[in-house]
């Protein structure tokens, strides 16, 4: 039987892969000063999430398996995941410079915290820079090494052209609603959350087991990106839907002019008029602005609508993993999980 790890378990894995980064700085013989400060930045923003993403692994791990894990296999496993989270802390700390967003995990931004300001942007390269000092330390004699290297650098670049279409679609001094469309949507969604958040927990663990075949990472693709897509249509859904105190952060899409899907759902509704108020508040920094649509998005229902597409699109997806090939030692099971994980989620 599978077992599931807790996020204590998990935890408790985090002191020996820091204490790891931490010597390898001090074999540059960094100064104290900033070891502390290293030290401080990596307990802030890889720890203290959810560890969905990282926990995915070991579970997915010992799914794929078909029992618990033996001490070094939950290491291993815990070790990539660790990993996971550590990019997602890189993207993390740099996307909420980006969108000037004010908290995160209820707490404020890394970079509007006292001292720290611009020196955010070099810690964010610290975050990724540890992936690639612990794999080689931990990973160094793995018969997939390089892949997982691969896939690191891979995954990084997707989102980061995910990043830059999110970007470059909410300009700040500009508003044109026509630059919206769901395919744009779509292509956003799928590079900026999809492939870190569920394919690579999956490849990852598929890597460890030695089972990475082309087609079982096909398989797992054809699910998750899909399962992604519809997570970030939670996270859009979640930036005006959801309680800040809940949900740990302040919703800015609005302000900050993204295709969001909201907007997106708005934009294939509204009347002439409707339109127009769209354009006249959508995108401006401010929260008087921001107020009308939220009382746009209001009456129009999309909460309502919403909902109706969860159920949608959750039976689509429940389709897709009842005919998952499982003859080269995937299972459904991991895809469930994930699934089960993230259905109905209010943050
Ligand atoms: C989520 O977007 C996407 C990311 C965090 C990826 C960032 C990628 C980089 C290359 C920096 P979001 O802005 O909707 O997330 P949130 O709502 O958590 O701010
Ligand atoms: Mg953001
Ligand atoms: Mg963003
Ligand atoms: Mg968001």
């Amino acid at each position: 039987m599978a077992q599931k790890t807790t996020l204590k378990e998990f935890e408790s894995i985090f002191p020996k892969l820091e204490a790891a980064l931490l010597d390898h700085a001090k074999s540059y013989k960094l100064p104290q000063k900033e070891l502390d400060w290293y030290k401080l930045s990596l307990e802030t923003n890889a720890v203290g999430g959810k560890c969905n993403r990282g926990m995915s692994v070991p579970d997915s791990v010992s799914v794929l398996l078909g029992r618990a894990l033996s001490e070094e296999e939950y290491f291993q496993s815990a070790s990539l995941g660790w990993m996971t989270e550590l990019l997602q802390a890189y993207f993390l700390v740099s996307d909420d410079i980006m969108d000037s967003s004010i908290t995160r995990r209820g707490k404020p931004c890394w970079y509007r915290q006292e001292g720290v300001g611009m020196v955010a942007i070099n810690d964010a390269f610290l975050l990724e820079a540890a992936i690639y000092t612990l794999l080689k330390k931990f990973f160094r004699s793995h018969p997939c090494y390089v892949d997982l290297l691969e896939l690191f650098h891979e995954v990084t670049y997707q989102t980061e052209l995910g990043q830059l279409c999110d970007l470059l679609t909410a300009p700040e001094d500009t508003v044109n609603l026509d630059n919206f469309s769901i395919d744009k949507y779509s292509f956003i969604v799928i590079y900026k959350t999809a492939y870190y958040s569920f394919y690579l927990p999956v490849a990852l663990a598929l890597l460890q087991l030695n089972i990475a075949t082309p087609k079982n990472l096909k398989t797992a693709e054809d699910i998750l990106i899909p399962l992604g897509e519809y997570f970030q249509i939670q996270d859009d859904y979640l930036d005006n839907f959801g309680l800040p105190e809940h949900i740990g952060k302040i919703g800015t899409d609005i302000m900050d002019n993204k295709c969001s899907w909201l907007v997106n759902q708005a934009l294939a509704i509204v009347t002439p008029e409707q339109r127009k108020i769209l354009e006249e508040n959508y995108g401006r920094k401010n929260k008087d602005n921001e107020a009308v649509i939220k009382k746009l998005y209001n009456d129009l229902n999309l909460e309502q609508r919403y909902h109706d597409y969860e159920e949608k699109r959750v039976g689509e997806i429940r389709t897709m993993i009842a005919n998952i090939d499982e003859s080269e030692g995937l299972k459904k099971e991991v895809f469930e999980e994930f699934l089960s994980k993230i259905y109905k989620r209010s943050k």
